[in-house]
């Protein structure tokens, strides 16, 4: 996701928090936060080109066309390096975070502070169909279209564009509206699905897995279906997708905060 679609999964996750987690994440936060989750959800994409490392913890590819993923096979960089992916990443910071309750955080052996950063977006990213994309297309980013009049590649319009445009035609160029109207989806419309999502498997405290398998059914049914290289996308590609979008952001929030709260709890 762009700026909004982090902010927006992290405030939802803010609100959700147990008095644990609320305590450790204020902790662990950055003074200059100011106990705002949402104001550091993009640190992660303004380290990438300092932690060299981390840029391909973002995303995940799979092979193409075939809209399965698997950790075994797909979750691991260009030297093979297995857990180098965005699935992998949400398994070991939150594995870091688990220390917060035995250690002090000052005595863990980790930095901590970047360990939630990193998880806060990461978890992002992994509802972001297209971070779960083809291999050969890098995710939508060689996919030249059109969104309305401007050109643009696939990747971003998922990232950004959906985004944008609902916040310019239904909320007023502001992301403060469209965060409203999915924590209202969040207590009404969705709220019996809200206690599937916020589960995780025995044993488990994060499930990337669930969500990257999610990811790449949505990047075939809904980012790449219908698309091909030059395509124009316009009011009936926005207004189909954009319940996507809000459905990706409304679950990353919740299992945002479920994960922090198992981690804290
Ligand atoms: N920030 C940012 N990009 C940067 C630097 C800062 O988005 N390159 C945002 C997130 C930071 C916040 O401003 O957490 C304040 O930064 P700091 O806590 O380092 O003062
Ligand atoms: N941060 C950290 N350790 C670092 C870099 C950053 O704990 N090496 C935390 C504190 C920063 C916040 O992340 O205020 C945002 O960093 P930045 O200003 O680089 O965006
Ligand atoms: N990305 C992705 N899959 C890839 C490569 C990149 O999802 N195989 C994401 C990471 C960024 C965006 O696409 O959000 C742009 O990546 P880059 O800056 O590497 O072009
Ligand atoms: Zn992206
Ligand atoms: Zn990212």
């Amino acid at each position: 996701w762009g700026n909004d679609g982090h902010v927006a999964v992290c405030r939802i996750a803010q609100s959700r928090l147990s008095e644990a987690a609320a305590d450790a994440v204020k902790q662990l936060l950055p003074e200059s936060a100011d106990n705002d989750l949402g104001s550091v959800c993009t640190w992660a994409d303004h380290v990438k080109f300092h932690y060299h490392w981390s840029s391909a913890l973002h995303f995940i590819d799979t092979p193409d066309n075939l809209c399965t993923y698997q950790y075994n096979r797909d979750c691991k960089d260009e030297d093979r390096v297995k857990g180098r992916c965005v699935a992998g990443a949400i398994n070991n910071y939150t594995t870091q975070l688990l220390s917060y309750n035995s250690a002090s955080s000052s005595h863990s052996e980790y930095n901590l502070t970047e360990a939630l950063l990193f998880l806060s977006h990461f978890i992002g990213d992994i509802h972001q169909p297209l971070h779960v994309g083809f291999t050969s297309d890098r995710g939508g980013n060689t996919i030249d279209v059109h969104w309305y009049t401007r050109k643009q590649v696939l990747h971003h319009v998922w990232d950004n564009n959906i985004i944008e445009t609902a916040e310019e035609r239904f909320y007023n160029s502001n992301i403060d509206g469209l965060v409203d109207a999915i924590q209202q989806n969040i207590t009404t419309d969705w709220a019996d699905l809200v206690k599937k999502w916020e589960t995780c498997s025995a044993n488990n405290t994060a499930c990337p897995d669930v969500y990257a398998s999610e990811g790449i059914k949505a990047a075939c049914d809904w980012a790449y279906k219908g698309v091909s290289e030059g395509s124009i996308l316009e009011d009936e590609y926005f207004n189909s997708r954009l319940p996507i979008v809000k459905l990706r952001l409304a679950q990353g929030g919740v299992r945002l905060a479920a994960t922090l709260n198992r981690i804290f709890g």
